[in-house]
């Protein structure tokens, strides 16, 4: 329909943007960094989540220059963050990147070309990929991710928990960040909490943090949630609790506010 003959030239026309959610320490509140979420302002529909746009992306190939985009986009604005910020150390910034990316030859490249143009540290930046991208994954797909990480970019393995997660088989990713799926959170909703997820969050933390990975919470609502998820040994957290996703201002405001 529409969409799909609107979508190529949605990028040359300036249609995309980029909202900021932030991601919190659990342990003392502050803000770490912030997840770069893109969304399309479509000139009939209005604004158009990620779930509207991104599979269309991914089957026509425009996911490659419009993630190559995205990621220019955030670094920027990472490094923005960062000059007015610096007394409280660095903001990092979460991108999330699509399978098609992954296979992309100029990926590497790409990233590195970014990261200097900005003058923002690799360190800075966490690269978000499904934990379902990653399944099976030879040495091919799996090279330029381990370029990456070896430069000091972070990669977080996202929505885990929900795949066929081979625990065994996290040892072989250059991944140092866990990203919990959302139901986890949901489930520590209900008073008391699944027992069972309990011990499955607790499981999962303990071998992150064996493995030396920081594990990650998505969707977190309420302060009952926080507070479970870090008695648990959550690292950061994410979710409408702290803030919904939004223009980078809010974010500044609300790293600017941190006790
Ligand atoms: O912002 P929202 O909650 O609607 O995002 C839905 C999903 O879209 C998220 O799970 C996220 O992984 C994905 N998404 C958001 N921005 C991007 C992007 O720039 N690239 C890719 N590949 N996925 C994105
Ligand atoms: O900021 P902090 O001191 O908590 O981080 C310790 C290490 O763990 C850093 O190297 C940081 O990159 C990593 N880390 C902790 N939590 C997260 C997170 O949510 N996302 C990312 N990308 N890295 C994290
Ligand atoms: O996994 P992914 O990168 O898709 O995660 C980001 C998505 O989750 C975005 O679409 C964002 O709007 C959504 N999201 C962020 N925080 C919350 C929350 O607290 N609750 C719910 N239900 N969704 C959230
Ligand atoms: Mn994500
Ligand atoms: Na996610």
């Amino acid at each position: 329909h529409g969409l799909t003959t609107a979508l190529p030239t949605a990028l040359d026309r300036g249609e995309f943007f980029i909202e900021y959610q932030p991601l919190v320490h659990l342990g003392d509140g502050t803000v770490h960094g912030a997840e770069a979420l893109v969304r399309w302002l479509h000139p009939q529909h209005g604004v158009l989540g990620p779930d509207r746009f991104i599979p269309l992306a991914e089957r026509t190939g425009l996911i490659v220059p419009l993630g190559r985009w995205v990621l220019q986009e955030s670094v920027r604005q990472a490094r923005a963050w960062q000059q007015t910020h610096d007394e409280k150390g660095p903001l990092r910034i979460n991108v999330n990147l699509s399978p098609c990316q992954l296979t992309h030859p100029g990926l590497v490249s790409d990233t590195v070309d970014i990261l200097e143009q900005a003058g923002l540290e690799p360190d800075a930046l966490c690269l978000e990929v499904t934990e379902s991208a990653l399944i099976g994954a030879d040495d091919d797909l799996l090279k330029p991710l381990r370029c990456l990480a070896e430069m000091g970019v972070d990669i977080a393995l996202d929505d885990f928990g929900t795949g066929y997660s081979n625990l065994a088989n996290l040892r072989r990713l250059p991944v140092r960040v866990l990203k919990l799926d959302r139901s986890f959170t949901q489930s520590m909703q209900q008073c008391p909490a699944d027992p069972v997820d309990l011990k499955i969050v607790e499981g999962i933390v303990s071998l992150a943090h064996s493995l030396n990975l920081a594990v990650t919470v998505e969707g977190v609502e309420t302060g009952a949630q926080a507070e479970q998820l870090r008695i648990l040994g959550c690292d950061t957290a994410q979710g409408w609790y702290y803030a919904r996703p939004g223009p980078p201002e809010r974010l500044h405001e609300l790293a600017l506010a941190d006790a």
